[in-house]
């Protein structure tokens, strides 16, 4: 078998997507996804430029091999475009192995370790009382863990909350809309709300919280202090991650767990965390840390050294990343939760697929591959619209410098 033809297809059905279509000489075709929230056309140039050319006329079974090919054969390694490009014609690859096995891709991973894969939804809101209100909500769908983001008193705007709510998405204005983060105020307060919750809900249910990089080691050292008493299950992205060095001390001062990895590329990225056991979860995902090969690479290290998984799954993760991360999910040994938002239904016609919510577990198709595809007629009708995530500043108006 042979790969004739590699097609890119960017569409935006509410929000951008960049999707990977590879088609065989025997008809069977395989899909993935490259989407980079804001850089979009980014990895679309990378593929169609520097990637499709060498697709042409290899095997499509050789995933390992065109893996190394398209990583060391570039000199230029890593990277989130280089390794988002990669994914893509990697996810595709494992799409084209199932549908020639006739196997759901978890099949070829080493079958089913667990029933279904435990999601998270995201309660936001600008108030507290709003915010019990949208734990309520996803209590009510059957959530088993649920990540909570709350407005801060006297911001205007908070990033990971907003009006929309099962829908929501960041990336909100064809340029970057711009935040203010004030670090006191929202110490200040995120513990008030988790105290809130915990008073609604009861002790068991899992509560999660992002604080998406805007801390220092000893400012979230501080908050993961003050929210020991609501026992959550992960603090994520405390601190921005360039500096692995920063998590020993907040693990030096708090036993609220940390979560960390959802920009990552590679295994050279979480590697320290991992190795020195200063994180608990790593949020790596298909679409940005180099396909379903890598990702196992990542999750098989973080096994060895009690770090379980917690992929990213947020809008501009397209379905086609979902269905894949599923499928790693169901099978590998250390998994810890998903993250879920669900997509609109825009984005659902254009990518059709066999995965299904139930009672607080996603599960993926059991047909053959990834269990998923792209209408491209419909993908057509949705031509890209640029779209960026917001940039934050501090009160006194410098750009947050971590
Ligand atoms: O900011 O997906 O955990 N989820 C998140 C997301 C990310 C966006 C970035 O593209 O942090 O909301
Ligand atoms: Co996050």
């Amino acid at each position: 078998m042979r790969i004739v033809d590699a097609r890119v297809i960017v569409t935006c059905p509410g929000r951008n997507f960049v999707t990977l279509k590879i088609v065989t000489d025997e008809g069977v075709t395989g899909v993935g996804d490259a989407t980079l929230n804001g850089r979009e056309l980014a990895v679309a140039s990378y593929l169609r430029d520097h990637v499709v050319p060498l697709l042409i006329g290899r095997d499509p079974a050789r995933i390992e091999d065109t893996w190394q090919y398209l990583y060391q054969g570039a000199y230029w390694r890593r990277g989130p475009v280089t390794m988002s490009a990669i994914a893509a014609v990697d996810t595709a690859l494992w799409d084209i192995k199932g549908k020639v096995a006739g196997l759901p891709v978890y099949q070829l991973l080493g079958g089913r370790s667990r029933e279904g894969v435990t999601v998270y939804g995201h309660a936001n809101g600008e108030t507290v009382e709003d915010v019990l209100v949208e734990v309520a909500r996803y209590v009510d769908l059957g959530y088993r863990a649920i990540r909570v983001q709350c407005g801060v008193p006297g911001l205007p705007k908070t990033y990971g909350v907003s009006a929309d709510k099962l829908f929501y998405e960041p990336a909100d204005a064809a340029l970057p809309s711009e935040a203010t983060w004030s670090t006191a105020r929202y110490l200040a307060h995120v513990p008030t709300v988790f105290a809130r919750v915990r008073d609604e809900f009861g002790p068991t249910l899992r509560l999660l919280h992002d604080v998406h990089h805007r801390l220092s080691p000893i400012e979230a050292a501080r908050l993961g202090r003050s929210l020991e008493p609501y026992a959550l299950t992960w603090m994520e992205d405390p601190v921005p991650a360039e500096l692995p060095e920063g998590f020993r001390l907040i693990r030096q001062h708090t036993t609220t767990p940390v979560a960390v990895g959802e920009v990552f590329n590679t295994i050279w990225d979480a590697a320290q965390l991992i190795r020195e056991q200063l994180i608990d979860y790593i949020r790596t995902t298909v679409v940005h840390a180099g396909g379903i090969t890598h990702l196992r690479r990542i999750f098989d290290l973080a096994a060895l050294h009690h770090v379980r998984s917690g992929s990213h799954g947020a809008t501009d993760l397209s379905p086609v990343c979902m269905a894949a991360a599923l499928h790693v999910d169901l099978a590998i040994p250390n998994f810890g939760l998903q993250e879920y938002m669900r997509h609109t239904d825009a984005t659902d016609e254009v990518f059709p697929h066999g995965y299904h919510y139930a009672d607080g577990y996603l599960h993926p198709a059991e047909t053959p591959g990834l269990g998923v595809d792209i209408d491209e007629q419909a993908a057509a009708r949705y031509p890209y619209a640029p779209a960026y995530l917001p940039v934050n500043r501090l009160e006194d108006g410098t750009v947050h410098p971590w």
